[in-house]
Formats: structure tokens, sequence, C-alpha cells
């Protein structure tokens, strides 16, 4: 039996916007009583949460944006006390300081409730054995997609990312049907399997879902032709909820959003102007449903267009297109997101360095290198051999230490890094 929650994916289109203006309007009124800074806005722009009386109007209210999160760290935009809530994840700021993100109990509901939405999508029951491969800790994925097969009453496994070979030993050993990683690892896991002479078509892996990160049908098309396993894509930030904002059906045409939770908007990243069904521009999300955190008119800076149409597998919810590109200038290595700013500020705060860098961004077969070139000064180039290596060393370990991430550091002499006369070019993305 189907449950309950699989049929909110086949809603009646009026019934749906009629329980998301009732949610909104309940959001907006919350977000006024209990949240300062959006008391604030709204004054500001002399609205009430009142002013709301159709969906259309959400157009009027102020949006968002990921330095709001960062002028209010770690817990100033939360709408409840403190002690209702129960769990924090953090993603990566612009700066040193994570993003971070609170939930209540009913928020960990709603947030398994999607994940379990979209297995339920790619054909997952309870009798599955689902394996998470994406990192458990701050980073939303690892936790979110465990709560969710949970939910649905899947036999999880707890594995998180790296070591290549026990993950291919534990497919095969524990008999795993569902894989939840990024779609690199996925890649780097099946070169692994090819090296090792494993065929993943006799283990009892059906699916996998594949997200954090933008990927490419091309790279589905691969990934399914390699593997012969199916791969789906499920999309998510850690700001709206982590994984499970969306996700593929099977007609893998667009990603359907769960509007019953997360309402979508397009709108046009330079003027904020709402932009019609179709047309491309940066998502924006509002949570409709939150408790701890809810957020309004979130800017993603994830660039996607809006489908309305009806889809062939039946489903009534929007679909949103694959992410390909941002808006902003993170990338996204790994799996972990990275702002160059980030970088800049762990450089400036070890001695010796020049505040000229510059980040090269390859891709080794699938997986993606990241390495930092960084003038030092004069009197550092001179020094010994040794001296160098413990100040590559001693950036590497903060990198890795505060961003999360392994990078290469290269130092270069002074004046080695073009000097630009506008905007300082500091990202070389050779992925492409
Ligand atoms: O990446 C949550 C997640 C975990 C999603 C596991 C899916 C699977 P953040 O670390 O906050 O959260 O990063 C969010 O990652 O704004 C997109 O730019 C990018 N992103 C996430 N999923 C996809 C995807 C998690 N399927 C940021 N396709 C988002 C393209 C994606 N980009």
């Amino acid at each position: 039996m189907m449950p309950d929650y699989y049929l909110k994916d086949f809603v009646d289109r009026n019934a749906l916007e009629a329980l998301q203006l009732q949610r909104m309007q309940e959001t907006l009124q919350r977000l006024y009583e209990n949240v300062a800074f959006y008391r604030q806005a709204f004054d500001q722009a002399g609205l009430k949460p009142s002013d709301l009386r159709c969906l259309a109007d959400l157009s009027k209210f102020p949006f968002t944006r990921k330095a709001d999160l960062r002028d209010h760290y770690p817990y100033g935009m939360l709408a409840v006390p403190m002690h209702d809530i129960v769990r924090v994840h953090a993603s990566s700021g612009t700066t040193g300081k994570p993003t971070v993100v609170c939930y209540t109990k009913r928020d960990l509901e709603i947030w398994a409730e999607s994940v379990s939405r979209v297995f339920s999508m790619g054909g997952v029951s309870s009798k599955d054995i689902v394996m998470i491969s994406y990192g458990y800790g701050l980073f939303t994925g690892g936790l979110g997609a465990h709560y969710g097969a949970e939910a649905l009453g899947c036999s999880v496994i707890p594995m998180g990312g790296g070591s290549t070979e026990k993950q291919l030993m534990l497919i095969k050993d524990f008999g795993v049907n569902v894989l939840c990683c990024t779609p690199s690892f996925f890649i780097h896991i099946m070169e692994e399997a090819e090296k090792k002479g494993f065929d993943i078509r006799q283990t009892n892996l059906r699916v996998g879902f594949f997200g954090a990160e933008p990927w490419t049908e091309e790279m589905r098309q691969r990934i399914q032709t390699q593997s012969g396993i199916t791969a789906r894509d499920i999309f998510g930030l850690s700001e709206i909820i982590g994984p499970g904002v969306s996700a593929d059906c099977p007609c893998c045409a667009g990603l359907h959003i769960f509007e019953d939770h997360y309402y979508p908007e397009i709108i046009d990243p330079d003027s904020g102007e709402v932009k019609e069904p179709g047309q491309e521009g940066e998502l924006v999300f509002t949570t409709i449903s939150k408790v701890g955190m809810p957020l309004l008119r979130y800017r993603t800076g994830d660039i996607s267009s809006l489908c309305y149409d009806k889809c062939e597998c039946g489903r009534t919810l929007v679909r949103m297109e694959k992410v390909r590109r941002r808006s902003d200038d993170m990338l996204i290595i790994r799996g972990v997101n990275l702002y160059p700013s980030q970088i800049e500020s762990v450089l400036l705060s070890v001695k010796g360095t020049e505040p000229h860098y510059q980040l090269l961004v390859r891709r080794d077969r699938a997986m993606d290198e990241l390495e930092v070139q960084v003038e030092v000064t004069a009197a550092v180039f001179s020094d010994e051999v040794k001296a160098l290596e413990s100040l590559r060393n001693e950036i590497q370990n903060k990198i890795k230490q505060i961003i999360g991430l392994s990078a290469k550091v290269t130092l270069v002499e002074p004046g080695q890094i073009e000097r630009s006369t506008g905007k300082a070019k500091r990202v070389l993305d050779l992925r492409k």
C-alpha cells in the first residue's frame, strides 16, 4: 500500500493552491511576530502579513539572501525559542562563517516526508536496502537521506562518503538496492569497480539518487549504460530543508518540487522581477510549512525554469529544469560548496601570503581537483625550501579544516599571478 503522502504528489491543483495560500499566510504571520529581521523588512516596505491575499501577492514581499543569514549568525533567524530546536546543520557561507540552519521536530518530519517522496518516485519501498554515501555531519546530505529512507521503512546503511573500496564491498556483501551519493562520486565508484574487475550489474544495485551538485543528461546516460542502474536527480539546499526539495519522477523531464512545503518562483537575478513559467532565471523558494526557521523568498543562486504542464507520470506538482549553473560565483567541488571569498579569508589569515591568488578547478577523470595558487612575499620566497613547505602545509590544513576540502596549494613568486585592471579573475574552471 502506498503511504498517504504519496497522494500529495497527485493533488488537484486548485486544492494545492488553496493549501499553499493558507500556509503562506500563516508563515508570514509567524515571521512577522517572531523574527525581528522580517518584522523590520515588512515595516520598511510598508507591508503587513495580511497584504498577502493571493499567491501572486508574494512578489510584493522582500527577498531573503544568504547574507541575511550571515548577518544573523548563528540563531538570529529563528522563529521559535532555541529549546524547540532539535537539530542544527550548516552549509558554506560566503566568508569564514557557515550558514546555519535549525530544525524543530516537526521540521525533521517534513524533511523525512520530502525525502520519502523522492524515494517513492524512484520506485523504492520498505523492502529495499538503501546505502547513504553522502557525508554525515553538518552537511545535510547524509542525515537528510537517512531519515527519509528510514521513514519509508527501508533498511538503511549509514556508510557516509569516501573509502571507495569499502563502498564496493558493502554494495555487494550487504545486498544494496539503492545508493545515495553525488554523481561524481558514483562515477568514481564505477571506475574503481572497472579497475578491480567488479561488475556492478552482478549486484542488487538498482537505482541511485544523485545530487548536491550539477550534472547533465549525458552524465545520466553514461551512468545508466555503464552500470545498468537507474540514475535519478535529487535537488535541495540546506537553507530550505536539505536534500528533497525536488526530484526526478520516472519521466525524468524536470524535477517535481514538493510545492506543498516549498513554494517556488523564478526571478530575474538583476531586477528581481518574477518571470513567466518556462522562462529561465534564479530559483527562489518560500518555505510554507517549516516551523523553526522559515524563509521568505530565499534566493538560491541556482538558475532554472518552472514548467506547470501536466507530467506524463500524472503528478500535478510543478517541475523545475535541472540546475546547470548559478547566478553567483559559488563552485561545487566534490559536492562541497565553495565561494572564492572563503579561500581569500583563509589566505589572509596566514602570515607570508599576498592577496593575489587564483583557483584552478580541473576534472581528473570524474573527480574534481582544486588547486590554489597563491603569491607569497619576496622574503618568504627567498626562504629555505623547508619554510616554504611548512607554509604550504599550513594553508592546505587550514583549507581542509575550515572549508572541509582537500586542495593542492601552490606557492608562487610575487608578481606571478596576472593582475587585472577590472574585476580580478579568481577562478579558472577548466572542467567544461
Ligand atoms: O547540497 C543538499 C543536497 C544533499 C541535495 C544531497 C541533494 C543531495 P547545500 O550543501 O546547501 O545542500 O548545497 C545546495 O547545491 O543551491 C545547488 O547549487 C547545489 N545542488 C544541490 N542539489 C543539486 C542538484 C545540498 N541535484 C546547493 N543539481 C544548491 C544541481 C544541486 N545542483
